[in-house]
């Protein structure tokens, strides 16, 4: 071990995937890991290395501290969730780790909500494109077409006013967030400024309760071209909200995730099974427009000033950008093990080419599980049934936690079917084991080597 260190290697992490696609649960058991790092559990780098002085730091100005006590709390005892505060949040930390003999860690993991990768389409865009994205969206688009059916009329309508226009789009989008579609924009409309996530309730409740914009004052929806050729009043209106809605809440979201040096984009598979070829689609959509944005990768001299920085540079002052992308296929206990290795095959189906068109870019697919959480059935175990501790009752309300139960799973098709029903797969959630020792990380399955890829 090296009585002193010389320098400090910082990796900033941005942590990514829809709304429920496991991301608080990977960063509080990977926390717990790093913080109470047992090299027999979490295994990372040379063979036996180990992590010492491990120590939070403080967050960037303007993030808040990710609650990971609050939440391994929550994981352990089977509570609520603590409140989301504000919508973003951030760990810093910075550690040794055995392998390293020079240099310290400084590593820092970005959990940005999902929420606003819905928002992506608007960087780079003016008003009028982002309103024809959109609208080409809704009306190629059979599902979205029939349930916006009332905007797309409105939107026609010669007497078209500001008011109509946004309050027809308003109900559309409570009508997306009820059949469970992602693409909500503004995503101020599901998860406002101040971290409020829009509660389930019939459309008009939700539609006269949220806004789609900063705040009440500030609302605006996407126009056709006839109607913004109508509209010149209405329509330079809503491009001025749009703008600052875009400076002021989307640019400061995706500068940071451009910064980083890695990203772990999290993909829930079975999510996207059990949810039907619609959430197939939009997951596509909304990750296409993340990576059009974000576009991950690096030039040959941009890896060159890379590893001159890391040598000579100190941390503070080195270049970011993202070059290593980690997809993520989580919570694999929830699958037959037979099954684990086609999750990351469907994973590298979905998202593969987006990866392979980025020049310089290094991805790796994964499946894990940041707590495992079910067992196999000792006596048949080659039939699909688990045990666990369920989530939700039948009708797929939350219920309390009570004994364990089995429960039959859907096989993972080998590949992505050509159509397919919301319901024909069937994956139940179960209550995360945590164990209540603080110091006893929750099992996992390879948040270990997820780490050690975008360390580099
Ligand atoms: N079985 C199992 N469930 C998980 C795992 N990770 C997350 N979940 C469940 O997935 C749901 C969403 O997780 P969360 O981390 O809150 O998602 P987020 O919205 O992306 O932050 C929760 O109900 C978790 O219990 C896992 O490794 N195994
Ligand atoms: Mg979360």
């Amino acid at each position: 071990m090296a009585a002193f260190r010389l320098k400090t290697t910082e990796c900033r992490v941005g942590v990514l995937g829809l709304y429920n696609a496991g991301k608080t649960v990977f960063l509080t058991s990977l926390v717990n890991h790093l913080e109470h790092h047992d090299p027999d559990r979490f295994s990372f780098g040379k063979a036996g290395t180990h992590i010492r002085k491990f120590r939070f730091l403080d967050a960037d100005t303007d993030w808040n501290a990710f609650n990971y006590a609050g939440f391994r709390d929550a994981l352990a005892h089977n509570g609520r969730w603590p409140e989301k505060t504000r919508d973003r949040s951030m760990v810093a930390c910075q550690f040794e780790r055995s392998d390293w003999a020079f240099s310290d860690v400084q590593l820092k993991l970005y959990d940005l909500p999902g929420e606003r990768l819905a928002d992506a389409a608007m960087i780079g865009k003016s008003f009028a494109e982002w309103s024809e994205h959109l609208m080409t969206l809704i009306r190629n688009d059979t599902p979205y077409r029939t349930i916006c059916e009332g905007f797309l009329k409105a939107s026609m309508a010669e007497d078209a006013t500001e008011a109509s226009v946004v309050s027809a789009y308003k109900l559309a989008l409570a009508k997306l967030i009820l059949s469970f579609k992602p693409m909500i924009s503004p995503s101020t409309f599901l998860l406002d400024i101040s971290g409020n996530l829009a509660k389930p309730s019939s459309p008009q409740e939700l539609a006269t309760s949220r806004h789609v914009g900063l705040d009440a004052h500030s609302e605006f929806a996407p126009l056709t071209a006839e109607l913004r050729a109508a509209h010149p009043v209405m329509t330079a209106l809503f491009a001025a909200r749009f703008e600052k809605y875009k400076t002021e809440l989307v640019q400061p979201y995706f500068h940071t995730l451009k910064s980083c040096h890695s990203l772990v984009v999290i993909v829930d598979v079975m999510m996207l099974l059990a949810g039907g070829v619609g959430m197939y689609d939009d997951t596509r959509q909304i990750l296409q427009d993340l990576f059009r944005v974000l576009d991950p990768g690096e030039t040959g001299m941009q890896t060159v000033g890379r590893h001159l920085a890391k040598t000579f540079l100190p941390h503070a002052l080195r270049p970011g950008w993202i070059n290593r992308v980690a997809f993520v296929a989580p919570k694999l206990d929830l699958v037959h093990p037979n099954d684990r290795d086609r999750m990351v095959r469907l994973l590298r189906q979905l998202v593969g080419k987006l990866a392979d068109n980025c020049d310089g870019l290094k991805s790796q697919y994964f499946n894990s599980a940041s707590a495992i959480s079910t067992k196999l059935l000792p006596a048949d175990p080659n039939e699909r049934l688990l045990i666990g501790i369920p989530y939700r009752d039948a009708d797929g309300r939350k219920i309390p936690p009570g004994a364990e139960q089995r429960f039959r799973i859907s096989e993972l098709p080998e590949s992505w079917p050509a159509n397919w029903q919301a319901g024909m797969y069937h994956y139940p959630e179960v209550y995360p084991t945590i164990p209540m020792r603080k110091n006893a990380a929750p099992e996992q399955k390879n948040l270990d080597k997820i780490l050690e890829f975008v360390l580099g």
